[in-house]
């Protein structure tokens, strides 16, 4: 007990020196260990990049979300705030992203959420929903509305190319630019990073965002049912991803008011007739089980779009039927979308699709889901996916 005491002792001690210090929280608070070298020469470091108390400081900020006091001043004025998220944005995209735009709008900012593209119709019942600005549908209006932004927040991705337009567009603009997010190896694209791989959901991040700017009392049902969004969807209902925090955030979500069930209901029980008939379709017609590499895999044609009708968002999901299978340890799903050769794959265990992706799709994500586009045909990627299971045969059957 003494030794715990000693180091809670340590750790305060080191989070009031931080809090106090000018040059190292908003750089440390969130750099992943790994990443600190590449900072080197950017910032003045009191420390060695890399070294034992670099890391050490690097972990005890992100352990507690230390916020650099020039953020919290920022943020407790009023100010034009921007939120983004990323294209084809999901339940922790858009839950994040109206969690942070409820919240900020009780210190009087004024906010604006913006997605590259349409959101599923599933999360239309978030409060404020309907007000969010569309690149692809409002690009004019998104222009104006960015020209008049002096802070940008970025919720669920960590480099431009994940917005694409709008990317090249917010650039350019002036302001400040915080990045909350949870994916690997972010761009150095905000003044403020709070990155965290380990953490279950960038809704996740945002409550403890919150919690750490002392704002709980903010924290209000309609912030709770956001942030209840992103987690439930990010982890699959608390399937995978989790971890003890995320239980206790839900709890204490919940003891604030916030109506879970109604949540779950507003998300999951929302399929169509249609979505059921897609489902079967794949599983039926397109479905190959490959269990010399424990891999399955549903692919989707050009015309399987028109044939179901298939919209933005309707084949979310269809992926995840094929990790129930006990053998299956490896999972991809490829469609050919209108304009472009989708890939996703999901894994159990310590398979890292995340790795699959960027070295032979130029993709990227998590280690358990990731995906990639392809400009190639839907056979040739299907091929090359095919071709490269030999180099993961054995940790595949491992
Ligand atoms: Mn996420």
């Amino acid at each position: 007990m003494r030794i715990f005491n000693g180091l809670k002792n340590k750790i305060s001690n080191a989070i009031q020196t931080l809090r106090s210090s000018v040059s190292l929280p908003a750089f440390l608070a969130s750099t992943p260990p790994c990443s600190v070298s590449k900072y080197v020469g950017r910032r003045p470091l009191p420390y060695r990049a890399g070294s034992k108390a670099c890391r050490c400081i690097a972990r005890i900020c992100r352990l507690f979300m230390v916020i650099p006091s020039a953020l919290k001043e920022l943020l407790h004025y009023p100010h034009n705030v921007a939120v983004i998220s990323h294209r084809n944005p999901d339940g922790d995209a858009i839950g994040s992203s109206l969690a942070m735009q409820h919240y900020l709008e009780q210190y009087g900012h004024t906010v604006h959420v913006l997605f590259p593209s349409e959101y599923p119709e599933e999360f239309g019942f978030l409060p404020a929903s309907e007000d969010i600005l569309i690149w692809d549908i409002h690009t004019e209006e998104c222009r104006q509305v960015l020209n008049r932004k002096n802070v940008f927040i970025f919720l669920d991705f960590n480099a431009l190319n994940r917005i694409d337009k709008m990317g090249e567009y917010v650039k350019d603009l002036p302001g400040k630019r915080i990045l909350i997010d949870h994916h690997l190896y972010p761009d150095p694209i905000a003044d403020y990073v709070f990155s965290e791989p380990e953490a279950s959901s960038t809704c996740e991040l945002v409550y403890r965002f919150i919690e750490a700017m002392g704002d709980m009392q903010k924290l209000n049902p309609t912030v709770g049912k956001c942030i209840y969004t992103g987690i439930v969807t990010d982890t699959g209902s608390f399937k995978h991803a989790t971890n003890s925090r995320v239980f206790r955030i839900a709890a204490d979500l919940i003891d604030r008011g916030m109506d879970d069930t109604d949540v779950q209901d507003k998300i999951f029980n929302s399929n169509k007739i249609k979505n059921l008939r897609l489902l079967g379709h794949c599983l039926i017609n397109r479905m190959e089980y490959l269990p010399e590499y424990r891999t399955a895999y549903i692919w989707l044609t050009r015309k399987d779009y028109e044939t179901f009708d298939i919209q933005r968002g309707d084949t979310e999901g269809i992926v995840n039927y094929l990790l129930t299978v006990r053998d299956v340890r490896l999972a991809a799903f490829i469609h050919n979308q209108p304009n472009i050769v989708k890939l996703s794959l999901r894994s159990k265990g310590d398979i890292d699709v995340q790795e699959i992706c960027r070295t032979h799709f130029n993709g990227g994500g998590h280690k358990n889901a990731a995906g990639a586009y392809s400009h190639t045909s839907l056979k040739a990627t299907i091929d090359k996916f095919l071709s490269i299971l030999p180099l993961y045969r054995d940790v595949l059957t491992r």
